[in-house]
Formats: structure tokens, C-alpha cells, sequence
């Protein structure tokens, strides 16, 4: 008897140490961020990631505490599609849907195209979560043209009704045209430098919005999506494009044999692509997901064209390169059709039922610090 009460108390008291100890090595060494307001915290919860030291961490202090702060306060958790009482909408059907296009790729993720979901159903389970969406543009040069319709289009068509914040990243601020936000929207401003050459623009945006998301946008926003800003949005670009990590497939590219993408094809740098492989081809022109996922696939391309400078070799079509490779061995969670990034030089056909966004005629020569294609 004597020896099994003392038992019982060595038991509680390694517990109580085990508690102890493990409390503060989480919140010294692990950085938990029991701040409900990062995303850093929730993260661990969400569905599909991959376990590691931090969520199986924080699934053992939640065992050990209870729920944690995020739960408490009826914050979102990221992957439960769940929707209020008593909203009204069509009865989804088993045998009806799109039958002239894909809507599913070979790992299972959803293929987006117009019919292949409900906005009313999708905006009831995304506005009960209240995400902050990030939108991540650059303006560098002469650029700063274009914002004035992105801003004011987007305002018309990009996730109405969501928190939404336009970061800018631009070298003429004074060019930022004032526009009338929605409620829950705003415009942050980013100084960035000038640039001599385009093609250090577009990769440079990799870099900057590395630093960005590191120091600022990671205590502000939920998703993130990269975009170009020489488009304009003609319809719907809503809560159905978020995932984990979407790509949107390139309009010139969605009906040809991958051997005919303009991947990276030299060895030598680091977003070669071997001919006889590949899925699609995705745009780097609007790209998006979880921030902590596009924040690993931003300093990606980030870390693989600086890999490629010192090789003296700078990939075909600079970050939109080194984004398909990454895409190709970490397949995205959602793939979004070509309505999310048409092109107003090209025809529309058949089986693109609406332009969401679009690209704009421009003078290349013109507009780039260094001219031409
Ligand atoms: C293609 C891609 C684009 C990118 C680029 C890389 C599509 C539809 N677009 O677009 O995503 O991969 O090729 O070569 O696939 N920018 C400035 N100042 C400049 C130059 C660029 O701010 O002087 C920014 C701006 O946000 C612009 C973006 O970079 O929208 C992309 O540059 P672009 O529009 O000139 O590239 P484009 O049309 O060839």
C-alpha cells in the first residue's frame, strides 16, 4: 500500500515537472505565439500540414492546458468548412456539373472553373471565417499607371466583403492614386528602389516580398496572393480560389502536350524541368495561399534565382520558372482555370464562361525601364 502511494506521488510529481519543464522550453526555445492575433499559432491546426516540431508541440501543450487561445476566442481554424443554420441554395448535384473540362486534377485537388462551385455556398462557410487576405502588387517605374484600374476593379470584384489589404510595393509613392475602399479594406504602402532592367522587377519580387511577409505581413494577413499589376478584374474572384497553396493555370499553355511548356529546360539552373515531365503550366502573374505556404514558396524562388546569379544563369522566365518546378514536386492544393488570369490580347473561347481578371494590352518598348519583349 505504503509502496504504491509513493508511486502515485512520483507520478505526479514527473508529471507536474514534465509540465513544467515543457511549458517553458515551448515558450522560451519554441516560439509558440500564443498571440491569437499571428497566424503562427493556428497554423498548427490546419489540415494537410505536415507535422512538426512546433504542432506536435503545440498538440501536447493543448493537451496539457486545454484549448488553446485561438479556439477559445472562436477564431477560424483553417481547413473547417463549416457554414451557419438556414442558408439557401441550390441542391449540389451527383451527376450534373461541368462535363467539357476538367475539374479535378490526378492528385485530387480541385480544378476551378465557373460551375464548379456555389458563391453563395462558398461565402457562407469563407465570410464565417473572416480571413485577412494579403494582395501583394508591384508598381515599379512606369507601372504606377496601371494601379488606378487594379485598385478600382479589384474593389468591384476581388473577395467583396473579406478583409483586404493591398500591399504596394513601389518606388514612385507619390503616383498611388487615392481610391475609396471597401470597409475592411486598406492600402499599405512599401518603398522599394528603382530598377535599370524589367527582369530585375519581376525577380526582385520575390525578394522583397520575402522581407515583407518576415517583418510586416505575417501579424497581418491570413492568405496571400502575388499579382500582377497590368490587369484589370472583369467579374467574381472570390473566397472559391483559397487553398493551401493555388496556382493558376496559364492561358497560352492549358491544352498543350507538356513538352511544349516553356519551362526551364538548361540543366544548369535550378528550375530546369527534364522534357516528359510536368503537369501544367502555371502563371506567375496571380498566384496565392496560406501565408506561411506562399511565404516558403516566395523565398523559394527568392533563394533559387540568387542560386542561378551565382551560376551566372538566370531562368527563362525568371520567378514563373522557378515557380513551376516548385509547383511540380509540391503540387498545389487548389489549381484555378485560366478564368483567373485571361489575357485582353487573346480571343475567349468556349470553355472560358467568364474572365475574372485579365491581362492589359501594353506597349512593352514603353513601359519597361529597358524595352522590349
Ligand atoms: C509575364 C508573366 C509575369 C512574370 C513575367 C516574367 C503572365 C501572364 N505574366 O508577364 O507573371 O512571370 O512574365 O517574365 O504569365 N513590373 C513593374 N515594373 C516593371 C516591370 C514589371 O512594376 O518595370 C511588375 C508589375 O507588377 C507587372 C509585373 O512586374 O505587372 C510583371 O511584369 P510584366 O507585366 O512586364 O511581365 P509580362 O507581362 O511579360
Amino acid at each position: 500500500m505504503l509502496r504504491s502511494y509513493s508511486r502515485i506521488h512520483i507520478f505526479i510529481v514527473l508529471a507536474f515537472l514534465l509540465v513544467l519543464f515543457g511549458g517553458i522550453y515551448a515558450f522560451l526555445y519554441l516560439d509558440l505565439g500564443y498571440d491569437s492575433s499571428t497566424f503562427s499559432f493556428c497554423q498548427p491546426c490546419n489540415e494537410g500540414s505536415e507535422p512538426d516540431v512546433k504542432s506536435i508541440m503545440a498538440k501536447v501543450m493543448e493537451d496539457i492546458v486545454g484549448p488553446t487561445e485561438c479556439q477559445e476566442k472562436g477564431s477560424w481554424k483553417i481547413g473547417d468548412l463549416t457554414m451557419n443554420y438556414g442558408v439557401k441554395y441550390a441542391q449540389p448535384s451527383t451527376q450534373q456539373g461541368r462535363t467539357d473540362v476538367n475539374s479535378v486534377t490526378n492528385w485530387n485537388a480541385p480544378l476551378v472553373w465557373e460551375g464548379t462551385f456555389d458563391p453563395v455556398v462558398i461565402d457562407a462557410i469563407y465570410k464565417k471565417m473572416d480571413p485577412r487576405i494579403a494582395v501583394v502588387v508591384f508598381a515599379v517605374g512606369k507601372y504606377t499607371r496601371f494601379l488606378e484600374a487594379f485598385l478600382q476593379t479589384g474593389e468591384k470584384y476581388f473577395m467583396v466583403g473579406f478583409r483586404v489589404t493591398y500591399y504596394i510595393f513601389t518606388d514612385h509613392k507619390e503616383e498611388v492614386p487615392n481610391i475609396d475602399l471597401g470597409e475592411g479594406r486598406k492600402i499599405s504602402l512599401l518603398d522599394i528602389p528603382s530598377a535599370t532592367r524589367w527582369q530585375d522587377v519581376v525577380l526582385g519580387r520575390m525578394k522583397w516580398a520575402s522581407i515583407a511577409i518576415d517583418k510586416q505581413i505575417r501579424n497581418e494577413a491570413d492568405y496571400l496572393f502575388m499579382m500582377d499589376v497590368d490587369s484589370v478584374f472583369y467579374s467574381r474572384f472570390g473566397a472559391e480560389s483559397l487553398s493551401r497553396l493555388t496556382g493558376v493555370l496559364h492561358r497560352l499553355f492549358y491544352k498543350v502536350d507538356r513538352d511544349q511548356f516553356t519551362y526551364e529546360r538548361r540543366n544548369l539552373s535550378r528550375a530546369f524541368i527534364p522534357f516528359g515531365e510536368g503537369d501544367y503550366y502555371y502563371t506567375a502573374a496571380v498566384w496565392g495561399g496560406y501565408l506561411e505556404d506562399m511565404y516558403k514558396m516566395v523565398k523559394y524562388c527568392y533563394m533559387q534565382s540568387e542560386e542561378d546569379a551565382k551560376n551566372n544563369i538566370e531562368a527563362v522566365w525568371q520567378e514563373e520558372s522557378h515557380l513551376n518546378k516548385y509547383f511540380l514536386y509540391n503540387k498545389p492544393t487548389k489549381v484555378l482555370s485560366p478564368e483567373y488570369l485571361w489575357s485582353d490580347y487573346d480571343q475567349v473561347p468556349a470553355d472560358i464562361k467568364v474572365v475574372r481578371i485579365s491581362q492589359l494590352v501594353k506597349n512593352y518598348a514603353e513601359v519597361r525601364p529597358n524595352g522590349g519583349q
